[in-house]
């Protein structure tokens, strides 16, 4: 139902909770229990702080490099809080909130962009795919996972997120067509937070919205006010349901916003105007979700104040053991790229251990 009352070519925006924290739309309010919201609330705090921090320590020169997710909390836990534990997530590089929620633990996450790949090695039980950086490439392989979880009857949803400026990309296209005509079990969550890097989204293509690109597939396609938490859940509940019910994939827009930079490496001072920040950080997911907690009485300024105290702590803690693990082996380079390795690798590892030995470093 959800699905046909938001038809992406009528251009309605599912929005449950609105930027002043009200509910607009009281019939859709999935009334989760305290104990859920509490859950999302405090995931969502953990990586804002999280977040904040990674920046300064990259500005200190203690971490090689960071992808901003600020103003991207509602998109990315909203929809994972709607998964079954079974289920899995492919992310880009931006998707520290939707990887806390799924089990990662901070320090693998902080380790990764610390420069060691072994933060990638994440434990059997989380249904989490490493950081993968190129763009589209979540698709497939999210199409490939579902395919496999459809003919071994495995019950287990893949859901890949990809930015807006990743829609114009190939992959994009292959992994939503092929998981359509297999009905295979995918929902692809898009964060549309306007900009590839310094290209806005209305450059990257000339649709009115992402989520009418579903119509194409011949799927269903819905665009999410992404900085409402609630809407975020229910659209990615309605959607996992679909495809694990055998009915083929679902394409979620989720409109939110960067409010950081691209990466530590960019300047977007350079490309977006103040205002439009300005504009973006009243629509903030954490103080509407902040406001609808306190007013169901399940959170209070007091219990606030005293959670960012202990993320802070628990994040610094965190980035200690992370500094003390240091950096990876790099002859493991060599050895975990493919299950055995090949001729010419063991041709490179050879000539790099002659280079050590040679006093290089
Ligand atoms: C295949 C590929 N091409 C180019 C890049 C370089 N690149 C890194 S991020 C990025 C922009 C991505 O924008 P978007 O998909 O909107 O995601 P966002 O960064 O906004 O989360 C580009 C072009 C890449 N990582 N992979
Ligand atoms: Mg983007």
């Amino acid at each position: 139902m959800l699905f046909k009352n938001y038809d992406p070519l009528k251009k309605k925006q599912l929005s449950i909770l609105d930027w002043k924290g009200n509910i607009v739309t009281p019939e859709l309010d999935p009334k989760l229990s305290k104990e859920e919201l509490l859950k999302m609330y405090k995931t969502m705090a953990l990586g804002r702080v999280a977040d904040i921090k990674a920046l300064q320590y990259q500005r200190q020169g203690r971490m090689l490099t960071y992808p901003p997710n600020r103003g991207q909390e509602a998109a990315q836990v909203g929809a994972m809080a709607a998964l079954e534990k079974q289920d899995w997530l492919v992310p880009a590089f931006r998707e520290l909130n939707a990887m806390l929620y799924k089990g990662v633990k901070l320090e693998q996450i902080y380790l990764y962009w610390f420069g060691n790949e072994w933060g990638n090695h994440f434990d059997e039980d989380v249904r989490v795919l490493p950081v993968n950086v190129i763009i589209g490439s979540q698709v497939n392989h999210a199409a490939g996972i579902a395919y496999a979880s459809k003919i071994l009857k495995k019950n287990e949803v893949a859901v890949a997120t990809i930015g807006d400026g990743g829609t114009s990309h190939g992959e994009f296209y292959e992994g939503l067509n092929f998981a359509a005509a297999f009905d295979a079990p995918l929902v692809v969550v898009i964060q549309n937070n306007q900009w590839a890097i310094s290209t806005p989204r209305s450059k990257a293509t000339k649709a009115e919205t992402l989520a009418q690109k579903a119509v194409a597939f011949g799927i269903p396609g819905i665009q999410v006010d992404g900085n409402d938490i609630l809407a975020m859940y229910v659209a990615t509940k309605e959607a996992a349901e679909h495809a694990r019910s055998g009915k083929g994939p679902v394409l979620i827009e989720a409109v939110t916003y960067r409010l950081g930079a691209h990466t530590t490496s960019d300047d977007p001072t350079i490309y977006r105007k103040d205002e439009e920040v300005k504009e973006w950080e009243l629509k903030d997911p954490m103080i509407r979700f902040k406001k609808y907690l306190i007013d169901k009485g399940f959170w209070s300024e007091e219990e606030d104040v005293k959670l960012d105290e202990e993320n802070n702590h628990y994040v610094g803690e965190t980035f200690k053991k992370v500094e003390a693990t240091g950096l990876a082996v790099l002859e493991d380079i060599f050895k975990y790229t493919y299950k055995e390795m090949t001729p010419q690798l063991l041709e490179q590892l050879a000539e790099y251990k002659k280079y050590l030995e040679e006093g290089g470093k």
